[in-house]
């Protein structure tokens, strides 16, 4: 399942979950004798794979009934993949947090095979999947789809609400590609809300086109947290004047402006305050390929807990993920992959290629997702240097260019030396008072306000991003040492007391949801006992540790 309602009814498409024959090394040059692998999944989870860092093949026998143009595509392979079909390279893709699609033309009936080579280590040409504080996990990690296409098909939509005098429009486009070498006569017809949206017919050239609709709506119910109303929008585009359609898709989306005014944040125009989690994609059970029912359970213990919010730290996340979040009224701070690059690892010569091509494939893929209310970008890099702030410039002008309905964000930790506050439009700071440092919450915090005002921040709304402590599931100990649960409950207790009286405050994100599994190195990562990051208020199990309660109390409790 690739999504959590149906995306077409004309398109054939079939998921390629299931059993895959895997070998450990190159296409061509396997390792290991094959095994049975399953798709999606990393290959952490298989007992001879336990921390396996390097290449491995995955391979697939296809049967096809007629001769077709095949599309796959696939949501996410860990980190860099090569795709083979018949043995010819078709596709190549860089990191496993966004998708990616293959075209193959004209394929004969009958068996044919599909290859994916998806290696984890941190060769080279990676600038993104570094040694980290999370896991850089292996292989096939979200769905593969293959569809069958005609000459030219739907790639994609991107969806944009506007309210005007309590009355919604929508704009549509409707991105298709025609794969052949002729102009092809197409009209596109779509539905949304009991409307029809009306783009002009068309005589599209080979390539990709964007066809627009603009359209008053009637009656509709808006998108929030306590009433988190969807609508699916259906298109189907037709060949010259046939009356069956030749291909279609269909998206879910969700009616809902947000903006920044008066120093806070709004969702159709009523401030809300943002009270949640930092979250990794992280199981032990399943790696970073939860399945949903697994990804469900965590937006259950959220709601448990009293949190709207959540950050998809620090990359983008399976898309089910944020269907949920659509459904569950949840808001989602999804961001690109960067974490703690320094201004040397931001000098790689594929970092600015490999941002703008995660930073677009967000965008597009991520687009319609009302529960998505701001874009951030480079978790605490380099945003306190002139030659940084060209890339927190560069990224986020692109990002507006893409989608210029949501607010920007990024999280620093570089207090008064930041320089790129004046960019954003929503200042964000990740402080731990009471871990790293012994400071006063409150007071740092207000410190906090006043380095942003001064450093272009003012009059920007400002969330507490990340906060948080150690505490190491089962270690109780009444003298409330670092790393103890009761220790981790103070910090977070004291922490949420003083964010949630600070009236300028648009938000508070606990660092973090859950436990989660960090690279093996030496170095800094070496203060990760047990190889993880032990600030989940929820260890790898989703057990709560003392902390739980302490979350909810404040989260649930009625704002004055
Ligand atoms: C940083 C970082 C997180 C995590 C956290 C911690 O703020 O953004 O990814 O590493 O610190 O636990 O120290």
């Amino acid at each position: 399942m690739i999504r959590l309602f149906e995306t077409n009814k004309v398109r054939r498409r079939r998921e390629l979950d299931g059993s895959w024959m895997f070998q450990v090394g190159e296409k061509d040059a396997p390792e290991s004798d094959g095994m049975d692998m399953q798709v999606p999944g990393c290959w952490e989870n298989h007992p001879k794979l336990l921390a396996y860092r390097g290449k491995g093949v995955y391979t697939k026998r296809l049967e096809l009934e007629e001769k077709t143009n095949l599309r796959f595509v696939f949501k996410g392979v860990g980190h860099t993949a090569r795709v083979w079909f018949d043995g010819r390279l078709i596709a190549e893709h860089y990191n496993a947090y966004t998708a990616f699609d293959a075209i193959v033309k004209d394929v004969a009936s009958g068996v044919h095979e599909l290859s994916i080579e998806a290696d984890n280590s941190f060769h080279e040409a990676s600038s993104l999947h570094i040694p980290n504080d999370y896991y850089s996990y292996g292989g096939i990690t979200r769905p593969v789809v293959m569809e069958e296409i005609g000459q030219i098909y739907i790639e994609r939509l991107q969806f944009t609400p506007r309210c005007e005098d309590g009355r919604w429009h929508a704009t549509v486009e409707a991105i298709v590609h025609n794969v052949s070498e002729a102009p092809i006569a197409a009209r596109l017809e779509g539905s949304l809300c009991g409307a029809s949206l009306r783009f002009a017919s068309a005589v599209v050239e080979p390539g990709k086109h964007t066809l627009r609709a603009v359209q008053a709506l009637g009656k509709v119910q808006p998108w929030s947290h306590a009433q988190p109303e969807l609508y699916l929008l259906k298109t189907a585009l037709f060949l010259g004047e046939e009356e069956e359609p030749a291909d279609d898709l269909i998206e879910r989306v969700g009616f809902r402006v947000v903006t920044t005014e008066g120093g806070k944040l709004q969702v159709n125009g009523e401030d809300i305050v943002l009270k949640g989690f930092n979250r990794h994609e992280d199981h032990p059970a399943a790696g970073s390929a939860l399945p949903v029912s697994l990804m469900a359970q965590d937006l259950d213990l959220m709601a448990d807990m009293g949190a709207n919010c959540v950050r998809t730290s620090h990359y983008p996340n399976d898309e089910r993920f944020l269907d949920l979040c659509d459904e569950r009224g949840l808001y989602v701070w999804e961001e690109n992959h960067a974490r703690g690059l320094s201004l040397q690892e931001m000098r790689h010569p594929l970092f600015i290629s490999q941002c703008e091509n995660v930073n677009r494939e967000m965008v597009e893929q991520h687009v319609n997702h009302p529960s998505i209310i701001t874009w951030g970008i480079l978790n605490e890099c380099a945003s306190d240097s002139e030659e940084g702030r060209e890339h927190y410039r560069r990224q986020l002008k692109q990002i507006r260019e893409l989608d210029g309905s949501r607010p920007l964000t990024f999280a620093s930790h570089h207090r008064e030396k930041e320089l790129c506050f004046d960019l954003a439009d929503i200042v964000s700071v990740n402080l731990y008072p009471g871990w790293y440092t012994d400071e006063d919450p409150g007071e740092l915090c207000d410190r906090a306000r006043a380095w942003a005002d001064a450093a272009g921040g003012a009059g920007k709304p400002m969330i507490l991003s990340e906060f948080g402590g150690d505490g190491y599931y089962g270690y109780r100990d009444a003298s409330r040492v670092r790393g103890t649960e009761e220790r981790q409950a103070d910090i977070i207790e004291s922490n949420l007391a003083a964010y949630l009286a600070r009236d300028y405050l648009s938000g508070m994100l606990i660092w973090q949801f859950c436990d989660c599994r960090v690279t093996e190195a030496t170095g800094w990562l070496l203060s990760r006992a047990g190889t993880q990051n032990s600030k989940g208020i929820v260890d790898r199990y989703r057990r709560p540790k003392l902390a739980y309660d302490v979350v909810r109390t404040h989260f649930t409790a009625k704002q004055k």
